[in-house]
């Protein structure tokens, strides 16, 4: 294992540790490699420093996909399937855009689609750890998949829970897995709860989910947060390090109709497959008014890990609003770099190190607390996608999907 890899093998204390230390050294947050939660990214990700990229040629990685098939997810399984880079332990459907009764079918018939029934599918959470499941029909359509129709999976899931199948892998390979979650985290923290070492072992995990400008479902929440805010939260605090791409860089991931054409004209079945998934999905957003999208929300997380100089990033300390009664859901994100809390250059390490507060909300008059919440000090525990390479994503996208790359 090179030094770069070692880098990524990193536990709780040790991230914490390095990224104070960076923070401490570098006086720039978001040029530090404090987490490394994208196994392929560079040691310093998102520099533009003129280097020349470098392209998607690392690995293999060992991931697992939890995942809520989704027209964008399954753009997003079959991307990841046709890449190389990726050793795809297991493929873990939870309930989302749709139930679960669609999503893990969904999820069976990308892997047939793209021959690859290898990879162990398993079922996950029928429901969010404690609210009701509310779903996305209005953007996936009824079956999830944009009213594209495709035959009935003959291949079969396995018997192993989702959350379960997490936890062996993860125990299997410790410091090897990288889990993206394209869906709500209800499945991962599942298997956080269940093992409270397994977090220790997990090398990153990368996110499509989140938002510091907005949400989708709601002003406040993306989609994925907002489904399972307590799942998420666990997520975030759980240590692990974590990449966010969130609706700040998605929602710049237009699928057109010339991308559809060109999937169109390769004679695949991947290709034919995602073409009719997403014509379908762009007739649905333009029979719903919408004037954008579809977006490739998933496929934007996955393209992310393969190829980092799709994405730059910065460094948060990101939690999830949990109790609020319009804005459950709601990632906000603590940095001394960004809004009101921005410092002038050189000051950044200071503030970041020694007064910089994670401050929640003013205690009520009948709260028996008597000052503002000072939870913490600043230590990020997130890398935000902030910036995307839109006509790079795409290029491995739909280049991918068609063959030609
Ligand atoms: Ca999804």
């Amino acid at each position: 294992m090179d030094s770069k890899q070692e880098t990524f093998r990193i536990t709780r204390r040790k991230f914490v540790a390095s990224s104070a230390a960076v923070l401490a050294t570098s006086g720039f947050a978001h040029r530090a490699n404090a987490g490394g939660a994208l196994a392929g990214q560079p040691s310093e990700q998102g520099k533009s420093d003129g280097k020349p990229d470098r392209g998607p040629s690392r690995g293999p990685f060992r991931v697992v996909i939890d995942t809520d098939p989704g027209v964008d997810d399954a753009l997003a399984l079959l991307l990841a399937m046709r890449s190389p880079e990726l050793k795809i332990e297991a493929i873990t459907p939870v309930a989302g855009n749709v139930p679960l009764d669609l999503t893990l079918p969904n999820a069976l018939r990308m892997v047939e689609i793209a021959g690859r029934t290898d990879i162990p599918v398993a079922g996950g959470a029928r429901a969010p750890l404690m609210r009701r499941l509310v779903t996305a029909t209005y953007a996936h359509g009824e079956n999830g998949l944009g009213g594209a129709v495709f035959p009935e999976p003959t291949t079969k899931p396995v018997t192993t829970p989702a959350a379960e199948m997490i936890r062996q892998i993860v125990r299997k390979y410790p410091g090897e897995v990288t889990l993206i979650t394209i869906g709500p985290l209800t499945n991962i923290a599942t298997a956080l709860n269940s093992d409270p070492d397994l977090a220790s072992m997990v090398r990153g995990l990368v996110m499509m989910g989140g938002s510091l400008s907005g949400g989708n479902i709601t002003p406040a929440a993306e989609f994925n947060v907002y489904v399972d805010p307590e799942a998420a939260r666990i997520v975030f605090q759980s240590g692990i390090p974590v990449t966010m791409v969130g609706l700040d860089v998605t929602r710049r991931t237009s699928l057109t109709d010339d991308h559809v054409r060109t999937l169109e004209a390769a004679q695949n079945p991947v290709s034919q497959a995602a073409a009719k998934i997403g014509r379908n999905a762009i007739n649905h957003n333009r029979d719903r008014g919408f004037l954008v999208g579809p977006n490739m929300h998933d496929s934007l997380a996955v393209a992310g890990f393969l190829d980092p100089a799709i994405l730059k990033w910065q460094d948060y300390y990101v939690d999830v609003e949990t109790t609020g009664e319009l804005t459950a859901g709601e990632t906000l994100g603590y940095s001394p770099v960004a809004g009101d809390l921005r410092r002038r250059p050189g000051m950044e390490k200071e503030a970041a190190a020694t007064n910089m507060p994670i401050r929640g909300s003013a205690p009520t008059l009948a709260s028996t607390r008597t000052s503002p919440v000072l939870r913490d000090k600043f230590v990020p525990n997130t890398k935000v996608a902030v910036e995307v390479d839109s006509a790079r994503f795409f290029d491995l996208l739909i280049g991918r999907l068609s063959g030609s790359k």
